[in-house]
């Protein structure tokens, strides 16, 4: 049975809350402590419509004037009756309602079970319920459109197609399977090829997308290495235009790998401020250190920093650890402090960096245009890094159309559904039979089925809502 489930869906805080409760039990249970002021009882009201009353508990006292949405199912968001309770947002007031809500037999909502139900009384397929998630956690222009896309469904209607193509293979393979006795090859298996060529450049192509997507969720990571007292943390401050990181002119401020997001032009970055590299005894800044490294090889843009004030050896053996490190990586170099810093000395700092990169780093994606000076704490040419960091960033105009993929679980079964029809190109090559090619033609369907959710496990349910919020 469908029991009823309620949650607060709003954040503490504000004038507002609402609270919202779904199930067979719903406008009953809400009926029993709401009073209209005017008209019928909440059962004998229309759908979609609001009242507005009295919330009464314990023997008819008065909690709160409120407005009640009634939505009846099916067409409601989760597909059961619903009921929302906008009342004044005193954590009191909404702790009291939810009591009275569970004392009648409703139950406290699991994260994201209000769109688990809409998924299983299938008013949306998976991918859409996930959409919800993101579009609540959007932070910029981008992700919003990437999300929004992927709730009006253009994945799913992408998907579904592929699928069509998929299960037109499938039919006319088993058509050569029905007759095989007859000796007679019904399936051209030069038109199943090209059926799998198109299928294979469809999930190539959104496959590849999730390099973007996944930037435009999860932020393009970009790290700030250097050797220590080079700015890096200040640097990090001044990009996010606040006081994130600890600077001080201790060496070794820095040990623990240190992050903020913070848009640029409709790009979400992921900026990472390291532990400076040198060699030390100290064990933890040592385990920054390899913290430095590890980071540095999952980014795709690096900013290295340098102190002018440094000696050669210094930064040599910065460039050491960095260099070999950022092979088709986007790296620019920063020569920080130049409000300090007499004109002479950048350039001569510029040359040696110039000869690193020669000698240390082949394979970066670097030319001499990628280095100027900086002052991070006087805020002097910071702008053109933004510029450097927008170009470098790789991430295309996001159209309301355009279907990106954003999330790893469909990244996962798409690369599952690839390898299947490669199997099955490969197959029909060889000219194996039609029996041992539908196995892998069948796999990549289920593949597909996985992503819109007509193939999952209570587990994978379970941890894909588990992510949502309370009331959504
Ligand atoms: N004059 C000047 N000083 C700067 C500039 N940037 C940073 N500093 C100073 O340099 C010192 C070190 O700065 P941090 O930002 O802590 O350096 P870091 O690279 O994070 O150092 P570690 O965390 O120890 O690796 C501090 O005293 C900063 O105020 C700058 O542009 N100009
Ligand atoms: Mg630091």
């Amino acid at each position: 049975m469908n029991d009823t489930i309620c949650a607060l869906a709003t954040p503490q805080g504000g004038a507002i809350s609402v609270i919202r409760i779904s199930g067979e039990k719903a406008v009953e249970t809400v009926s029993a402590i709401f009073k209209p002021r005017k008209g019928v009882c909440l059962e004998e009201r229309r759908s979609h419509t609001v009242a507005f009353g009295d919330i009464c508990i314990n023997d008819g006292e008065v909690l709160d004037e409120v407005l009640v949405t009634v939505m009846r199912g099916p067409h409601s968001y989760t597909g059961d009756d619903s009921v929302e309770i906008s009342c004044h947002a005193s954590p009191y007031i909404t702790q009291q309602i939810i009591i009275a809500l569970l004392d009648r037999g409703v139950r406290q909502a699991e994260p994201g079970e209000f769109t688990m139900r809409a998924f299983l009384n299938g008013k949306m397929d998976l991918s859409r319920a996930e959409a919800v998630a993101d579009l609540i956690a959007s932070t910029s222009r981008a992700s919003h459109r990437l999300a929004m896309n992927q709730l009006k469904g253009g994945f799913s209607n992408e998907l579904g197609k592929l699928r069509d193509k998929i299960l037109k293979l499938t039919t006319l393979l088993e058509l050569e399977l029905d007759f095989s006795e007859e000796d007679v090859t019904f399936a051209d298996r030069a038109e199943l090829l090209q059926i799998c060529d198109e299928v294979d450049s469809v999930i190539s192509r959104l496959s590849a997308s999730f390099s973007v997507g996944n930037a435009v969720k999860n932020g393009v990571p970009v790290a700030i290495v250097g050797e220590t007292n080079a700015g890096k943390s200040t640097l990090l401050n001044a990009l996010l235009k606040e006081e994130r990181a600890i600077v001080s002119d201790i060496s070794g401020t820095t040990r623990d790998t240190i992050e903020g997001m913070m848009t640029l032009r409709g790009i979400t970055f992921r900026f990472i401020d390291t532990a400076g590299l040198r060699e030390t005894d100290d064990v933890i800044e040592r385990m920054g250190i390899e913290r430095t490294v590890e980071q540095l090889k999952k980014t795709s843009i690096a900013l290295w920093l340098i102190d002018p004030a440094a000696e050669y050896c210094q930064v040599e053996e910065a460039a050491k650890r960095i260099l070999p490190e950022c092979k088709e990586k986007k790296l620019a170099i920063l020569i920080n402090k130049c409000d300090v810093t007499r004109q002479e000395r950048i350039s001569e700092v510029i040359k040696w960096s110039r000869a690193l990169v020669a000698e240390y780093g082949e394979e970066v994606e670097w030319s001499d245009s990628d280095m100027w000076a900086i002052s991070a704490r006087q805020g002097i040419n910071i702008d053109r890094l933004e510029d450097f960091l927008v170009q470098s960033s790789a991430v295309p105009a996001i159209s309301s159309s355009d279907v990106i993929v954003t999330n790893v679980r469909h990244y996962e079964a798409l690369v599952r559904a690839l390898q299947n029809i490669r199997d099955v190109k490969a197959g029909l090559m060889m000219g194996l039979s039609g029996d041992l090619v539908s196995e892998h033609l069948r796999a990549a369907i289920n593949n597909l089925s996985e992503i819109i959710g007509e193939m999952t496990t209570d587990e994978v349910l379970g941890n894909i809502f588990a992510n949502f919020c309370i009331g959504k």
